[in-house]
């Protein structure tokens, strides 16, 4: 299989979907159409819609049927970066090697763009879901779940709250598993449940998922301390300069380097049951192995 190529086709379905869904409008707000498509068009890896789709075709449905659903997860996403990059949060000038939302629009339409984003997101999966019902209310409400209070936005809160004090290694999992992870398990997890897999396909999704997205995190703790960058697109040193706690300051480059092999390692394991047609999700965990950015 050619990754590269099929990883760049998917990107290139969500991108061209994700313009479709936030048209710009003549209209006195045009300017929150603007702030939104800044963030959501500047280079992001597509990663957790890629997801989905993958999972989606995993269980035999086409990845088209997923796509509501793989742009709503991106616009949340977006607007979780958007809002992380607030002076009030972690004050960050450059995301994607771009000015941030705020530097570019000002603060007050950089919160209304991730407010906007939100909102969109469940509109575009009310109004174009193709799926039944029944499994469309399923799947978002396992997003607003995966996004919410027990999911990211609990994962942002711990992180607030542990700022500028050491973290035990339990307490940086538990913030990873929200933070970072609940997006990407959710994204497998709903690409699964729409592609018509049952219970036992879920949990493997799931658990997959888990490993890469702990493995995700401690990828992005590493690039903050030895990343390049230009290629990065943001300063690095940033999770020291705040004090953070990270898998790095806990356990150090090396035994993270170690940690990020062995998660990495039992994402694919938990993939063995469907043999090769789980080529591209295992592909895609050697390339976040790797990634640069
Ligand atoms: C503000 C509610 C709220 C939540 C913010 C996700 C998050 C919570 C903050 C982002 C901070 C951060 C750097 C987290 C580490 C992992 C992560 C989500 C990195 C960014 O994801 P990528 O690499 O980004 O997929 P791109 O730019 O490729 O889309």
């Amino acid at each position: 299989m050619d990754f590269l190529k099929e990883f760049e086709e998917r990107i290139i379905e969500v991108n061209k979907s994700l313009e479709k869904f936030n048209e710009e409008k003549e209209a006195p707000q045009n300017t929150i159409y603007k702030a939104m498509n800044y963030s959501l068009h500047a280079g992001g890896k597509r990663i957790r819609p890629v997801i989905m789709m993958a999972a989606a075709e995993l269980m035999g449905a086409s990845r088209e049927s997923v796509i509501p659903f793989a742009c709503a997860i991106e616009m949340i996403h977006t607007y979780s970066l958007i809002h992380d990059d607030l002076p009030c949060m972690d004050d960050d000038d450059l995301r994607r090697g771009k000015p941030t939302n705020h530097k570019v629009y000002g603060e007050a339409m950089a919160v209304l763009a991730g407010d906007a984003l939100l909102n969109k997101a469940f509109e575009i999966m009310l109004k174009n879901s193709q799926i039944s019902p029944n499994m469309t209310l399923a799947a978002m409400a396992e997003i607003a779940n995966a996004a919410g209070t027990e999911g990211m936005i609990g994962g942002q809160v711990i992180d607030i709250e542990s700022e500028g004090k050491p973290i035990d290694a339990v307490t940086l999992m538990t913030l990873h598993l929200h933070k970072t992870a609940a997006l990407i398990m959710v994204s497998a997890r709903v690409g699964a449940l729409l592609g018509g897999g049952g219970r036992e396909d879920l949990l493997a999704m799931e658990e997959f998922a888990r490993y890469l997205g702990i493995a995700f995190q401690i990828k992005d703790d590493i690039l903050d301390v030895t990343g390049n960058e230009e290629i990065l697109g943001k300063k690095i040193g940033a999770d020291a300069a705040k004090k953070k706690s990270t898998f790095v300051s806990l356990y150090g480059i090396e035994q993270s380097e170690n940690m990020l092999s062995d998660y990495t390692q039992k994402a694919i394991d938990s993939l063995s049951h469907y043999g090769e047609k789980a080529e591209f999700l295992i592909e895609l965990s050697k390339f976040l192995l790797s990634r640069e950015n």
